[in-house]
């Protein structure tokens, strides 16, 4: 074992991940308090690479989001507008949706990622309508739209179950549901945050339906505000009940909140140190759960770099057009080329893969020889 990780008072975790016992949930804590780093990294890290050695996905795609008008009143959120027609709201028309699609034609995107805010005035063919439309464009593009906060809003006011929604939503298009809107599950702080959001057991619950249904789904986790690490590694627990349950679960995706234009702004972001830790745990814990995403738009491009030596095996993605972490702050450019996302990956030391949402590899020609610079626009 390495001196590091005995120094570190990790022994016992490590021999425990040696022998491929289960953590449970006071290592999960230990995980978290451990002064060094670095000793969570190294198992972290040795976890990755059982799984998938140095192997690291990427994907092309694009986010969208159709309307910022939005019902519920979450403190950390510097996106949602509360009514149409207050100052900065918006809603697309599904022409100016079907357009941003449109508008890159030309370029090998194999996703589309959709979140909304939750509008009380559309009627639910908005949603049909849109994913048909997407559909239509690129027949083969893949769908992954809604969060399960999203799915249980449609559901109340349409007079719905959940279950009607996506089987409607999947007969229009929909293939499979990001990881939006967990935030923290433990009701302290989601009640304290997102208090007019679905609760922990329905998100699951839509999360497993999904599953049932055939369609994957992603789980999110929001860090570094108010949760205390018990309540971290309980969001981690949670999900990994269910992954046992159902397999559905393709990735665990952190995200680092970000304080600037919303009700939260006196709290200071989440250090670097506690990214990484994050990303680290969520591999140590979820270890039913193969894929550890870090979304650089989130952490910053450097710390997702970093992250690949923390447990992260995969990067979202090409991002163009998010604007949920801008409104909130985020310096990162809005997009990255694939070739970008591949350097940055082969300047970590590490083999990038370009997969489609369900990770499949994607074949590609050789990249040209000529050296093409690596720039960042910040
Ligand atoms: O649910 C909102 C978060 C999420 C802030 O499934 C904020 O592949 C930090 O879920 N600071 C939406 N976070 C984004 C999301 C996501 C991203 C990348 C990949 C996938 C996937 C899903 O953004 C929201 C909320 O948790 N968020 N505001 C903020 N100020």
């Amino acid at each position: 074992m390495h001196a590091r990780i005995s120094a570190a008072g990790l022994s016992d975790i490590a021999e425990k991940l040696e022998a491929g016992v289960r953590l449970d949930f006071e290592d999960g804590v230990r995980l978290f308090e451990a002064p060094d780093l670095l000793a969570v990294g190294l198992l972290a890290n040795h976890e990755r690479e059982k799984r998938h050695a140095g192997r690291t996905y990427y994907n092309h795609n694009i986010r969208l989001e159709a309307t910022n008008v939005c019902v519920a009143s979450c403190l950390f959120c510097s996106f949602a507008r509360l009514k149409p027609g207050d100052n900065g709201a918006y809603t697309m028309t599904l022409e100016q949706v079907w357009d941003r699609l449109r508008a890159r034609n030309d370029q090998p995107l194999t996703e589309v990622h959709i979140v909304n805010g939750l509008h009380p005035d559309l009627p639910f063919s908005y949603y049909t309508e849109l994913l048909r439309g997407l559909k239509e464009i690129r027949p083969d593009i893949h769908l992954k739209c809604f969060t399960a906060v999203e799915i249980a809003f449609f559901a109340d006011l349409y007079g719905k179950t959940d279950e009607q929604v996506l089987l409607e939503l999947k007969a229009a298009g929909l293939d499979s549901l990001p990881g939006g809107g967990a935030e923290i599950f433990a009701p302290r702080v989601r009640r304290k945050l997102a208090a007019d959001k679905c609760d922990a057991d329905r998100y699951l619950s839509i999360h497993r339906t999904a599953h049932r249904l055939g369609m994957r789904t992603n789980v999110t986790m929001l860090y570094g505000h108010v949760e205390t690490y018990a309540e971290r590694v309980d969001h981690l627990v949670r999900i990994r009940e269910l992954q046992d349950e159902t397999g559905g679960i393709q990735a665990f995706i952190p995200l680092a909140f970000h304080p600037d234009n919303n009700q939260m702004r006196k709290l200071p972001a989440p250090s670097a140190t506690d990214s990484l830790r994050v990303h680290a745990v969520g591999r140590l814990m979820l270890d039913n759960v193969p894929h550890i995403k870090a979304y650089w738009i989130a952490t910053g491009v450097e710390v997702a770099q970093t992250a690949l030596w923390f447990g992260v095996n995969d990067l979202d993605g090409t991002v163009q057009e998010e604007t949920i972490y801008h409104m909130a702050g985020s310096k990162t450019p809005n997009a990255m080329t694939p070739r970008q996302l591949e350097r940055l990956i082969l300047a970590a030391g590490r083999e990038p893969l370009e997969r489609d949402t369900l990770y499949n590899v994607i074949e590609k020609a050789p990249a040209p020889s000529a050296p093409e610079a690596f720039s960042i626009t910040h």
